[in-house]
């Protein structure tokens, strides 16, 4: 099992705990699990470089700390293992230009600065990523449903590789994270809550302090009928607020609508700030115990990168003989 995510913020939200870093620590239980922090995708869009690599470590770091163990999962930086970038260029050259064009999340990043004005890197992104999943024979890719275009552009590739070249690529399957919660920006329920589109009020951070994350929650939008209770429809703030709740305390929704019948809104958001602080302070407190040694997360780093690069060294051998490439030594 194979997945990433990219160090483009400060510190993950809640959207992404939820969404994604605990899912994968569940799944280090069942699975052999290779997660990278995604550096080289990071670059498709402007990035300081000082920020670059605060931020990769302040991701790994936080990955460590929601509970993933180095000694289950292999975790690492993308840009420690070469390999990555070298098959997505081959990749590349098997992938049609308008196959790429049709990718809609280029089309949705490169709205905000024009099309113009992305960068190849981020049209190409998604053979990038192709690249990352085939390097370790992935059988499945723990996504978000956004992702499903890019699973399916890899499953092509692999297959297409294989047909001309000679069996070559495990082709993955999806695994589109089942009942998954869906987090939505607590000032505007209809958007997704978002590292890059999300205005600060409308995100909770993983690291953030609690004082932020009780204000937050206690001005998240709700409606006016006062009623504690989920419809998508009608009442999308306190419905999203109520599946935060839900995955937090592992307490079913309705179960949650009974406990707060006639409670109103500000006791309900009250308990609410309380759930979501104490699920995340050990979070925080050990992402900063971990970046407060910055040698020793450097080497838990050095370690997963060796560990990656022990298996996408082998299939990039597999692939360079295939395509024709003379041995290098
Ligand atoms: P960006 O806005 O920069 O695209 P993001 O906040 O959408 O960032 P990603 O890095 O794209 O986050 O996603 C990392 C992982 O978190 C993915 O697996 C994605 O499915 C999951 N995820 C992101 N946002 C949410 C959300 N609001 N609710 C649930 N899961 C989420
Ligand atoms: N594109 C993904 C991050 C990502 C990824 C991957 C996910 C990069 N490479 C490989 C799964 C497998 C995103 O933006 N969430």
């Amino acid at each position: 099992m194979f997945s990433g995510i990219q160090p483009t913020a400060d510190s993950f939200h809640i959207g992404n705990y939820l969404g994604a870093l605990r899912q994968w620590v569940a799944l280090q239980e069942t699975h052999d699990t290779v997660y990278c922090v995604v550096d080289l995708h990071a670059i498709t869009v402007p990035q300081q470089p000082a920020d670059l690599r605060r931020r990769t470590r302040v991701a790994a770091a936080q990955l460590f700390a929601a509970g993933l163990d180095p000694d289950r999962s292999i975790v690492f930086v993308q840009s420690h293992v070469p390999e990555h970038a070298e098959l997505a260029w081959v990749l590349s050259c098997i992938t049609g230009f308008g196959e790429a064009s049709r990718m809609v999340q280029f089309k949705d990043k490169s709205a905000k600065s024009g099309a113009e004005a992305a960068s190849v890197g981020l049209f190409t992104y998604p053979i990038l990523q192709a690249a990352d999943i085939l390097l370790y024979d992935t059988d499945q890719v723990p996504v978000g449903e956004d992702q499903r275009q890019h699973l399916e552009l890899t499953r092509d590739l692999a297959q297409r590789f294989n047909h001309r070249f000679g069996q070559t690529f495990v082709v993955p399957g999806p695994y589109i994270l089942p009942d998954v919660a869906k987090i939505t920006d607590l000032q505007d329920p209809s958007i997704k809550m978002s590292k890059s589109a999300s205005a600060p009020q409308g995100i909770i951070d993983v690291l953030e302090d609690p004082g932020s994350v009780r204000r937050k929650i206690m001005r998240a939008v709700t409606d006016t009928d006062g009623e504690v209770r989920a419809d998508e429809e009608a009442k999308p703030g306190v419905t999203n607020l109520l599946r935060i709740y839900s995955a937090l305390a592992g307490v079913p929704v309705a179960e949650l609508e009974t406990r707060y019948a006639g409670a109103g809104y500000g006791t309900f958001k009250k308990e609410l700030a309380e759930i979501v602080v104490d699920a995340l302070a050990p979070v925080r407190e050990r992402t900063e115990k971990l970046l407060a040694n910055e040698t020793e997360l450097d080497r838990m780093l050095a370690t997963g990168a060796a560990k990656a690069h022990a298996l996408a060294g082998p299939t990039f051998a597999r692939v360079r003989d295939k395509v024709g490439f003379l041995p290098a030594s």
